[in-house]
């Protein structure tokens, strides 16, 4: 059964508390609130209608959740949530924002945070080769760490071979379990796609050395670097790294892959191991927990500003798009641009994104994925929540887009 909501209401300030506290590298940059104050107020009726407009193109659910602390009353922010259509085709229970999902290249957010960290302590250069931690590794000794993080390396990415077929390549990885090296060896049966540092190809193969990075630096997997570093400090209690098991914990929305073959049933591609992916995509989150971390790394409180600032060097990726380290900036139509990352994993597109000073997020979700006019559509939501009734973005949006770039969709 369809259902459809639209909530504008406080909660209490566990998230302010939460971003007040901040973790270790915590308060040397609070927000401008003249930044945020400039900004129109999101158009929650035009929301719901890009919601409903996915729904049409062939997504079973949709949500989308607001944390703006422009407005906060007593310690409490306000927040907008909208949900339309089903979370499970087969029980019919309705879209929640509470609502766990997968959350793709979201995830390379996190990497890049994680290294920027190790980068702040001194344990690691932006500038150095990743040769020089990973000995060995990649062909040719000038790829650096920033290289990697910026999507300049020139590493072919091995996922546009494993999904050239959408529904058999995701079906031939559900459950398969694979090492980084496993990964990078894939990459390395193709050339380069450019000189290290040339132009910005995305990869995820880049993500996958990121996460060999943080392992070999600390020791440790990401799923505990990613646990210490951010999911604890910021209290993130919907965030999960369960790799290599293959159910989301607690309640979650299914994901929907849209096969290649118009009208084919969609398939529940829920439960994955997501190795494919690992520290490119591999994380569980929720709507509010992405606005949380979002909100506290532009805000200032999960980086120094120095590292923030090298996180903030873009390059440009597209119409109305840019590339930092694991971050997408968007220029939208009223002139406001937004800070965070998108996911498309299967069954899940993911758009999380922030305010120049953190102080608004939104993190919108549909449940499914490999249908570009749901893809499109969905972006408006970025549209609604920060341009409001400015939105000059009324029809499709002409732009090209990693998505279709990357995936031939
Ligand atoms: S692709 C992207 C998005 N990123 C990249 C990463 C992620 N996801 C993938 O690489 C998954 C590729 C297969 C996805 C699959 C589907 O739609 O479920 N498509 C096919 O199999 C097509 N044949 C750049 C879009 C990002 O926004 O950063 O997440």
């Amino acid at each position: 059964m369809a259902s459809r909501t639209v909530c504008r209401g406080a909660v209490l300030g566990s998230l302010v508390l939460a971003l007040l506290a901040g973790p270790a590298h915590a308060l040397d940059r609070r927000p401008d609130p003249a930044a945020s104050t400039a900004l129109p107020v999101p158009d929650t009726a035009g929301l719901s209608r890009v919601l409903r407009m996915a729904l049409t193109q062939g997504a079973p659910g949709a949500m989308a959740r607001i944390d703006d602390h422009r407005t906060v009353f007593n310690d409490h922010a306000t927040v907008y949530r909208a949900t339309e259509g089903v979370a499970d085709r087969r029980t019919a229970d309705a879209m929640d924002t509470a609502d766990r999902f997968r959350i793709g290249s979201v995830t390379k957010t996190f990497s890049a945070v994680v290294l920027l960290q190790l980068a702040a302590e001194g344990r690691l250069s932006l500038d150095t080769s990743v040769n020089h931690y990973l000995p060995g590794l990649l062909p040719d000794n000038r790829i650096t760490v920033r290289h990697i993080l910026s999507h300049r390396s020139g590493l072919y990415d091995y996922a546009n071979d494993m999904f050239a077929k959408t529904v058999s390549g995701f079906e031939a990885v559900r459950t398969k379990v694979f090492t980084y090296r496993q990964l990078v060896a894939r990459s390395l049966q193709h050339p380069r796609t450019h000189a290290p540092g040339a132009v910005y190809a995305y990869s995820n193969t880049n993500f996958v050395v990121a996460g060999m990075l943080v392992e070999k630096l600390t020791g440790h997997s990401v799923r505990t670097e990613y646990q210490n570093r951010i999911i604890r400090p910021l209290k993130l209690a919907d965030t999960f790294y369960v790799h290599p098991d293959t159910k989301i914990p607690g309640r979650h929305a299914h994901g929907y892959l849209t096969p290649d073959q118009a009208g084919a049933a969609l398939v529940d591609a829920t439960d994955q191991t997501v190795s494919w992916a690992q520290s490119a995509g591999a994380l569980i989150s929720s709507t509010r927990d992405l606005n949380t971390f979002l909100s506290a790394l532009l805000g200032g409180r999960l980086l120094p500003a120095a590292q923030l600032a090298q996180m903030e060097r873009w390059i440009p990726a597209g119409t109305a798009q840019a590339y930092g380290l694991g971050l997408r900036r968007r220029d939208l139509s009223c002139g406001v641009s937004v800070y965070g990352h998108t996911g498309a994993v299967q069954g899940y597109y993911t758009y999380a994104f922030t305010s120049k000073d953190g102080r608004r997020s939104l993190t919108a979700l549909a449940n499914t994925s490999n249908n570009t006019n749901v893809h499109l559509t969905m972006l408006r939501a970025l549209e609604s929540a920060f341009c409001g009734k400015q939105a000059k973005v009324r029809s499709a949006i002409p732009f090209t887009d990693d998505m279709e770039n990357d995936l031939s969709l």
